[in-house]
């Protein structure tokens, strides 16, 4: 402290605050998602153009995925500043505040939430209850589904063990059936075990991690809206230098302004599926019909119980 004291006087205000602004800050990042996911390769490719065409302002550096910080502790990872940002989605955080977990409810797009209001909302409650900024959805336009290794003829579980996450819990439990939490990285081992007979995941990304070996069926329709983004320590987002802040808030809103693709990867994803033989269970149009509706009313009411101070609020600018 002392010396570098005793080289500011020396150097004189007009030397020692020119590095202040000129200095390139380095970010940590961690991923809560495996590191063979698809998603994470998708995010190391934004990572290296956000280095190329940030030196001198902003560099990201990619620690790991959960064999640096499980999946479950990335969100308090980012809240206490261990880390600068996660990649991570909300069913993650719920440790960190249960409005995380609000954001898979989404019927208006990350786009859409930007002008509505949503965004800031987000930002707001991010801000004072997770001491975070969200950046940037880069996810969504991505249904969840329930996978099998066994077939059933109508919406109950009675008898079967399903891995969740936050995401459906109070869902799958409405079915009847009996879950159990893990982070992706545990889901093929429990299959190849037999501990569970189905799993909740995204209509993608089951090929990353080979659970298409271990799965027999998936019932149509999804349901929910994925939600993937990338979240940074508040305090660390705040001291960045206005430049370094402008550059990163544009490169992660350009990212998410990629999120149409995932229109088209989904279509080949679900293609995919059927080649590997993987069967669709489709209830009768009534039935699906139900099984969407109470998916939404369990997930609107499950939100608004957990939060009665921003639930409502989140609806307006989530929901259509
Ligand atoms: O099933 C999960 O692990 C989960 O909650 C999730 C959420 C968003 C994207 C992928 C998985």
């Amino acid at each position: 402290m002392k010396r570098v004291l005793c080289l500011a006087l020396a150097l004189g205000p007009a030397l020692v605050s020119a590095p202040a602004q000129s200095q390139e800050v380095t970010l940590r990042v961690v991923s809560a998602f495996p590191e063979n996911q698809f998603y994470v390769k998708r995010t190391l490719e934004w990572i290296e153009k956000v280095n190329k065409e940030g030196k001198g302002t902003l560099q990201l550096n990619f620690i790991g995925g959960p064999k640096a910080i499980p999946t479950f502790e990335v969100g308090k990872a980012v809240q206490s500043g261990v880390v600068d940002i996660g990649f991570t989605t909300g069913a993650f955080y719920t440790n960190v505040m249960p409005e995380a977990d609000i954001l898979k409810l989404a019927e208006t797009s990350a786009a859409e939430q930007r002008k509505n209001g949503g965004y800031d909302l987000i930002n707001k409650i991010w801000a004072e209850k997770a001491n975070m900024r969200y950046l940037a959805k880069v996810v969504e336009f991505t249904p969840f589904h329930l996978y099998l290794t066994k077939k059933i003829d109508k919406p109950d579980l009675t008898g079967l063990k399903i891995r969740i996450t936050p995401v459906y819990r109070e869902f799958f439990q409405a079915m009847n059936a009996q879950v159990m939490t893990t982070p992706p990285g545990e889901v093929y081992t429990a299959l190849e075990r037999g501990v569970i007979d189905g799993y909740g995941w995204p209509i993608h990304a089951l090929f990353d991690l080979n659970w298409q070996e271990k799965t027999k069926f998936r019932v149509d329709p999804g349901f929910y809206n994925a939600e993937v983004g990338l979240v940074m320590n508040l305090d660390k987002y705040k001291g960045l230098p206005v430049k370094a802040r402008e550059y990163l808030d544009r490169q992660a809103l350009g990212y998410e302004q990629q999120n149409d693709f995932w229109k088209t990867y989904n279509q080949q994803e679900a293609k995919r599926q059927a080649e590997a033989g993987i069967q669709t269970i489709h209830f009768d149009a009534k039935t699906s019909k139900e099984y969407v509706d109470k998916a939404k009313e369990i997930g609107w009411a499950n939100a608004i119980k957990q939060s009665p101070q921003y639930g409502e609020a989140l609806k307006k600018v989530l929901a259509k």
